[in-house]
Parts: C-alpha cells; sequence; structure tokens
C-alpha cells in the first residue's frame, strides 16, 4: 500500500534534505521519487504539475500537493504536532527564523557549494557568495550563544529548517569549528532520535516506504 507521504527530491539537494530530514525525526514512512536534475526531470510536464516552480523538493500528501521547503516542514509539524510551535509567539519566532534562513544563509552556503561541487563562476561571484554565507554564519553564531535550540528549550521546525543548511557547509568549504555556538548547536541536532546526515537519508533512486 503507498505511504501517505511522497517525498519528490534529489539526493543533492539541502531542501530536500530538511524535508527527509523532518519525516526522518517525526518517525514518518514515506514514498521516495528521485528527480532527476541532470536530465532536467524538474522541468518536465508531469514534474511541473506536482510543482509549478520546477524544483525539488515536492510532496504529496494524502492527494495534497506542497512544494517550498520550509512551508512543507511548518505542513508536516501541523500534521503531526510534532517540532511544532507551543503558542503564538513560538509560532511567530519558527517563521522568522525560517524566512531569515532563506534570505541571509540558504544562498551563500547553497551557491558557494554549488561552486565547489558543480561549476565555478568567476572568482567575484565565488567571494561574494562565500561573504554572504560567512555573514549568515556569523548572525547565527552569536544569535545561539547561550541557547540550546533556535526557539525554546526543545528543537523546532526552525532548527530543522537551518541544520539543512548548515549540514551542506563542509562541502561548501566552510569550517563549522569557527563558529563554535552552530557547531555545538548542531551536535544537538545530530543525536536527536531518527537523524540521519544527507547522503545517508536520501535515496538515488525511487523507494517505496518499507
Ligand atoms: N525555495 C526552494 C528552493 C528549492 C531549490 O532551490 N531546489 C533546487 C535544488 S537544491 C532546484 O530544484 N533547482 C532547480 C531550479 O531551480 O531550476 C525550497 O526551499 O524548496
Amino acid at each position: 500500500m503507498a505511504a501517505a507521504y511522497t517525498l519528490y527530491g534529489s539526493f543533492l539537494s539541502a531542501p530536500t534534505y530538511k524535508v527527509g530530514l523532518m519525516l526522518a525525526l517525526c518517525g514518518l514512512k514515506y514514498d521516495y521519487r528521485h528527480v532527476d536534475l541532470a536530465k532536467g526531470q524538474h522541468k518536465s510536464a508531469d514534474f511541473l504539475r506536482i510543482n509549478r516552480y520546477g524544483q525539488v523538493p515536492a510532496m504529496i500528501h494524502d492527494g495534497f500537493t506542497l512544494c517550498q521547503a520550509n512551508t512543507i516542514l511548518e505542513y508536516i509539524a501541523e500534521q503531526t504536532e510534532k517540532f511544532a510551535p507551543a503558542n503564538g509567539e513560538e509560532r511567530q519566532r519558527i517563521r522568522e527564523w525560517l524566512v531569515w534562513e532563506t534570505d541571509r544563509l540558504e544562498p551563500g552556503i547553497n551557491r558557494s557549494r554549488f561552486f565547489e561541487r558543480f561549476a565555478k563562476p568567476d572568482q567575484a561571484v565565488v567571494d561574494y557568495h562565500r561573504k554572504w554565507a560567512e555573514m549568515g554564519l556569523g548572525v547565527l553564531d552569536e544569535l545561539m550563544e547561550g541557547k540550546r535550540f533556535l526557539v525554546g528549550e526543545r528543537p523546532t521546525i526552525a532548527d530543522i529548517g537551518v541544520y539543512g543548511v548548515v549540514a551542506h557547509m563542509a562541502e561548501a568549504k566552510f569550517d563549522i569549528g569557527a563558529w563554535p555556538q552552530v557547531k555545538a548547536w548542531s551536535e544537538r541536532v545530530a543525536a536527536l532520535p531518527g537523524f540521519k546526515l544527507p547522503y545517508d537519508l536520501l535515496p538515488k533512486a525511487d523507494q517505496d516506504a518499507a
């Protein structure tokens, strides 16, 4: 029988990892559909019906189609009440973190990683993005001082969204040791039950829930 959740994504994609990590930490079974970005499958007519933006990840839950990783995290948290806000103030703080990271953290780290792994543009472009990543990591490090998790004392989807990016910083050739609060926090996330690193989590081909 098909699982209630189907995740469409790529094992190379940090935003796909965010959703896969959330499903794993919630202990949810899901069918996985590999979208081959190199072959342009994300721009095919079939896939555009699932995600109009032509990007991974996308998810279908009981016939309801979703895209944009951080909003998928919010959806799963609402469905399961796991990693969810405890009250209205936490909901707001979580959203602030999730918007901040797509604005100030993800572009610098993910593009720096892309340049290291796939295609290097002019050095000035590389330097520009590395500077943005370092600024974002600096803000995260400062704001994590004296805190266990981003919002309150327990992990929420804010941690999962931000961690999904931080997990890829080594591939972007950033040494997490330069940001000690980020390092300590990321170790707390990695200690959560069900946690898996990116390449241990996402299959390289379609996989149905066991
Ligand atoms: N804001 C989107 C970003 C998704 C994204 O950038 N996905 C990349 C792979 S990591 C992609 O599909 N790139 C192909 C494209 O944008 O055409 C999210 O969080 O889901």
